[in-house]
């Protein structure tokens, strides 16, 4: 398949090479009273992804393709969670804290589950990451190695912290990155603005970018 539109320049897939990954599309970032409002983010403006993502996850699997959630989670004793990033700054409330949602970040508690209209159904792989990147951690570089996957579609949030960190370990690990522009978001447009021009700098150093609708007309 070949995405034309993509830009730098055209992005050819595999369908059965290829994962679609929706990266931490879970309450505590899109929700009030979870993690990200307790870094004193405005977190209304993450849901305007949320119909492009869906129409998008719909086609894919429409099509066939894996799909990846992921969510940013740490185990109920935290012993994945480096004193470094629970102490860091002065959020309202830390990691592993009892919230709105249940405890800050914690995996199993309501507020670290995928929010309903992206719900991961059976088939689907939900990796649970301690980091910002996917690939920290988590064991997915296997798991997708051992399925013969070589390109990768991201999504989710936020653009500049978790989605372009792990494309930029995706990249280092030999995969193919696309991203979706509409289908992803930051807390602050600036960044998103900015991460999206990186990427897609330099002859895609770290990857393509593209919209839903681009890569849907690809499938079909
Ligand atoms: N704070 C922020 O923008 N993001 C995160 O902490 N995690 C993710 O991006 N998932």
């Amino acid at each position: 398949m070949r995405l034309n539109d993509a830009r730098p320049f055209a992005y050819d897939f595999d369908l059965d090479r290829t994962a679609l990954v929706l990266i931490d599309m879970q309450r505590d970032f899109i929700e009030p009273g979870g993690f990200g409002e307790t870094l004193g983010n405005d977190v209304s403006l993450l849901a305007a992804i949320v119909p492009a993502t869906q129409a998008v996850l719909a086609a894919w699997r429409q099509a066939g393709g894996l799909v990846v959630h992921t969510r940013e989670a740490h185990r109920p004793d935290l012993s994945d969670c480096p004193p470094a990033k629970r102490l860091r700054g002065a959020p309202s409330l830390r990691i592993g804290d009892e919230g709105p949602m249940g405890r800050i970040l914690v995996a199993g508690e309501p507020g670290n589950q995928i929010i309903d209209a992206l719900a991961p159904i059976e088939g689907e792989w939900v990796i649970d990451k301690p980091g910002k990147g996917a690939f920290y951690a988590t064991g997915l570089h296997e798991r997708l190695q051992a399925r013969g996957i070589t390109h990768l579609v991201f999504g989710g949030v936020t653009t500049e912290v978790c989605v372009q960190t792990s494309m930029r370990e995706a990249n280092d690990r030999g995969y193919d990155c696309l991203l979706l522009e509409d289908c992803t978001e930051s807390y602050f447009p600036q960044f998103k603005a900015a991460a999206v021009e990186m990427i897609r700098a330099q002859g895609a150093i770290v990857g393509w970018t593209a919209t839903g609708p681009q890569l849907m007309a690809a499938l079909t």
